[in-house]
């Protein structure tokens, strides 16, 4: 069973269309009753294939009507060359651009999306600064629901757009940034025009904590020191809280990772919060990155990631633009991971804190990568070597690529 109660002051919440504690405003979070489990073992899970689904029992949905796209089950790639190059034990990357939509968004929006059936909602809806248009577009197309998405204008990368233009969704740019868009799709949700399916209504992170069994499933319950994700509303990385503390409580676990965040350093609300070792942040008023998917100034929940940074000893930090560039082409050119530029803040991060010695060179490390090259071909194109050029002979191309 379960019930959805108020991440701040505890309250349950009986109304399911709200996005916010109508007692004190906090954010909302499900509460399991994990009781289920007292006679399960991890390993029982395995009768189902690897994916999001396979941990349908932490999932406060009813998995018999699961309207699923077979979501999870991504790749968690040992990449040896990069541990040599970084110089550290362990570098693992999960790589969740192998998704149905190729990103991360997927496994939230599996459950997210069952929950609106579970509803009867007819519509949904999203701001997004891409990849959670895409995906929704593709679950509602699914499900046979409306969709409304509202996108922060010439801010998009072409791969994502395109792909919620494909789905069939009603899109929507708004003159705005991420935040400007959040807040109206908001408005319009509790005008009862959509049914939010953004990361603040807390059935879509019950679906985002699959990344982190999976993590846990695939090293064999051997849990890695560390765990680095790219934070942008900062829902993913309260997911993957979620779900450690779930598993450390049935004992499947004996103890946590430490949670790392990593931001551009022009959209860095939580790193500057974790700087001053504060609980809450100031939000960004112009956030700006090369990684649009993460130019996000004000992390919806920001107040769970930092949370989930402090209780676990991990940190946040920033990486800048070229720093996220130059670890994309790393991944790509070392070990044959294509990921987008958010995804690659997550490798730039890994780099700079064992520079800084933040990072221990005996520590295990999975990086999160959450989405994939293809989402953002402009990005890429830019960042790499010119064309070259030939005419259609033989002797021709021997010249050009002498
Ligand atoms: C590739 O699609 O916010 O910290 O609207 O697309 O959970 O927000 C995307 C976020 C990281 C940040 N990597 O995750 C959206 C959106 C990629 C992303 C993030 C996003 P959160």
């Amino acid at each position: 069973m379960h019930r959805v109660v108020c991440f701040e002051c505890g309250g349950e919440v009986d109304d399911p269309f709200v996005d916010s504690c109508p007692k004190c405003g906090g954010l909302l979070t499900v509460d399991l009753d994990l009781d289920f489990a007292s006679g399960l073992r991890p390993y029982d899970l395995r009768k189902r294939p690897l994916g999001v689904w396979r941990y349908a029992p932490f999932l406060p949905v009813d998995a018999s009507r699961a309207v699923t796209l077979q979501e999870g089950g991504t790749p968690l790639y040992d990449c040896q060359d990069l541990r040599s190059i970084i110089g550290i034990k362990g570098v693992h990357v999960k790589y969740e651009g192998a998704n149905p939509t190729g990103s991360f968004k997927d496994r939230g929006m599996t459950v997210g999306v069952t929950r609106a059936v579970e509803l009867g909602c007819r519509t949904v809806g999203c701001a997004s600064t891409g990849n959670t248009s895409a995906s929704l577009s593709a679950y509602a197309a699914k499900a046979g629901l409306s969709c409304i998405v509202l996108l922060p204008s010439g801010k998009v990368a072409a791969g994502k757009l395109a792909q919620a233009m494909f789905y069939g969704a009603k899109v929507v740019m708004v003159d705005g940034n991420f935040d400007d868009a959040l807040q109206v799709t908001s408005q319009l949700a509790r005008e009862g025009v959509l049914y939010l399916l953004n990361s603040i209504n807390p059935f879509r992170p019950e679906g985002q904590k699959t990344v982190a069994f999976e993590i846990v499933d695939q090293l064999d319950f051997e849990v890695p020191d560390r765990i680095i994700l790219p934070v942008g509303n900062a829902g993913n990385i309260s997911a993957v809280h979620k779900a450690l503390t779930e598993w450390k409580a049935l004992g499947w676990i004996d103890r946590m990772p430490k949670l790392t965040g990593v931001q551009a350093a022009g959209s860095a609300p939580i790193v500057r919060a974790f700087r001053d070792e504060r609980m809450d942040f100031e939000p960004e008023q112009h956030p700006e990155t090369v990684a649009t998917a993460i130019r996000i100034g004000n992390p919806v929940s920001g107040k769970k990631a930092l949370k989930a940074i402090y209780d676990t000893g991990g940190v946040a930090t920033d990486v800048t633009d070229e720093e996220i560039l130059a670890a994309q082409r790393l991944l790509g050119r070392k070990e044959g991971i294509g990921v987008e530029p958010a995804s690659a803040a997550s490798i730039a991060g890994l780099i700079k804190l064992v520079d800084d010695g933040v990072v221990a060179r005996d520590e295990r490390v999975v990086c999160i990568c959450t989405g994939n090259v293809l989402k953002d071909p402009d990005t890429v194109m830019r960042s790499c070597e010119e064309i070259l050029k030939a005419k259609p002979t033989v002797e021709d191309v021997r010249r050009v690529i002498a």
